[in-house]
């Protein structure tokens, strides 16, 4: 509130005015004039006495709304004053608090950053050890193969040399007289110089196979074939019933409630073969799987693979021989036959049992399949510290690499040498010829 006084101007008769304001308001006083004091004025009296203390009342009032008015002056400066005070007080206040929340961001971030960067630097320290490891292996791998590559090629160079010594010896004893491998029990073999065409004219006289390889006489116990059996276990089950032509027939493996589709080669003299592989144009993939080779692929009129599980349940049901027959891009054809042939279970890794055989390199022979698991490129069970399915791919019975993979890359002519991960048998055409056809083929021992 705010209160002016203003003293008149203009002074009635013996008055005095007095103007206040308070706001919008304004009050006017008049207030009768002191006159001097005049102790022997006989009109000087309890009027006058009364009238002073009348003005000396307002004068008090008047004074005390000025102290008044200057205290308010005064408590609403100490009030603004107070009011600054708070503000800068808050302003200081939120600038430390700013100050304060950044020191405290910046401090995390930099421990953020620090922290990134540590893990960025392990990181790539890591990255960097996995990447000479992952250069380790592989030139290990390169190098295993190269050296792998150059003992092939040397077994080939001393598997030629054999052969020319062998030759040599044939001449020496005579040519009427066998060459040493055939004198050593093997099967009859074709040679270059007995080479029929088309080789697989040959695999059709199966008549030789019946024939006791030391002697050349018809085997004893060669069961002949019949009509009386409806459900067939194998060709030779089918050519007992009567039928002697080769083709495509439908068998019940043992064991699997299915059937399968075979191909079978019927020798009314000795018994008919179940063909369990055939390679002959390249036209059927055989880089599979583990699943694949377990089930089996392919045309049983053309290229197969019958199905490591259907063998296996063969094999353990009755006893079995093992043939393979192989062909060259020249035509020349090789046997390698098996007279005990067994293939074990999956948990076994269908590994392979096979004993008594005869064909090239009678000593060694055994030893190219004996008693190894078998393996893709996703199931390794060789005896080598790398996959061999991977580098000499396919699905075989490898050991550590081995001597043999007729489920190799199929290379056509002209491209088949130097080649370690094609087709290939080692005792018959060395370790780097991808072989033109195979086929690979059982039937019940025959005693
Ligand atoms: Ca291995």
């Amino acid at each position: 509130m705010t209160t002016a006084q203003k003293k008149g101007q203009q002074a009635l008769k013996g008055k005095v005015q007095y103007q206040f304001k308070n706001g919008q308001c304004s009050y006017t006083f008049w207030v009768p004039e002191l006159q001097p004091c005049s102790p022997e004025s006989p009109t000087l009296g309890p009027s006058y006495s009364t009238q002073k203390n009348q003005s000396l009342t307002i004068q008090m009032r008047l004074l005390f709304t000025h102290q008044m008015e200057k205290l308010e002056n005064a408590l609403r400066n100490s009030t603004q004053r107070l009011e600054k005070l708070e503000e800068n007080i808050q302003t200081i206040l939120r600038t430390e608090l700013q100050q304060a929340q950044q020191n405290i961001v910046q401090k995390h971030t930099g421990f953020i950053l620090e922290l990134g960067t540590s893990l960025l630097a392990q990181t790539t320290a890591q990255t960097l050890k996995l990447t000479n490891m992952e250069a380790q292996v592989l030139n290990q791998t390169l190098n295993m193969e190269k050296q792998m590559l150059e003992m092939m090629q040397t077994t080939e160079k001393l598997g030629k040399q054999m052969q020319e010594q062998n030759h040599t010896l044939h001449h020496l004893h005579g040519h009427n007289r066998p060459p040493p491998l055939l004198l050593l029990g093997a099967q009859p073999m074709i040679t270059s110089s007995s080479r029929p065409t088309p080789a697989w004219l040959i695999f059709s006289s199966l008549h030789l196979l019946t024939r006791d390889p030391h002697t050349g006489e018809q085997e004893a116990g060669s069961p002949p074939c019949r009509a009386d059996e409806h459900v067939f276990q194998d060709c030779e089950d089918i050519c007992r019933s009567g039928v002697n032509q080769d083709g495509v027939y439908t068998i019940r493996i043992p064991n699997l409630n299915k059937t399968k589709r075979v191909f079978c080669v019927m020798d009314t003299d000795g018994g008919a073969w179940t063909v369990i592989q055939r390679r002959e144009n390249g036209t059927v993939n055989f880089q599979r799987n583990w699943q694949d080779y377990k089930q089996g692929f392919g045309h049983p009129a053309g290229e197969h693979w019958l199905g490591n599980e259907a063998v296996h349940q063969l094999t353990s049901s009755a006893k079995y021989s093992l043939r393979l027959e192989m062909e060259d891009w020249d035509g020349n054809t090789s046997q390698a036959n098996f007279k005990h042939f067994q293939l074990g279970s999956k948990e076994e890794f269908y590994k392979i049992f096979v004993n008594g055989y005869s064909g090239e390199m009678p000593q060694l022979g055994n030893v190219i399949l004996w008693n190894n698991t078998f393996s893709t490129h996703d199931a390794d069970h060789d005896n080598c510290g790398c996959n061999c399915a991977q580098i000499m791919s396919g699905g075989w019975w490898f050991d550590s690499c081995g001597g043999s993979n007729l489920n190799g890359i199929y290379y056509p002519a002209g491209q088949h040498l130097h080649k370690i991960n094609g087709i290939r048998w080692n005792f018959f055409r060395g370790t780097t010829y991808s072989l033109r056809a195979t086929r690979m083929m059982m039937r019940p021992l025959h005693s």
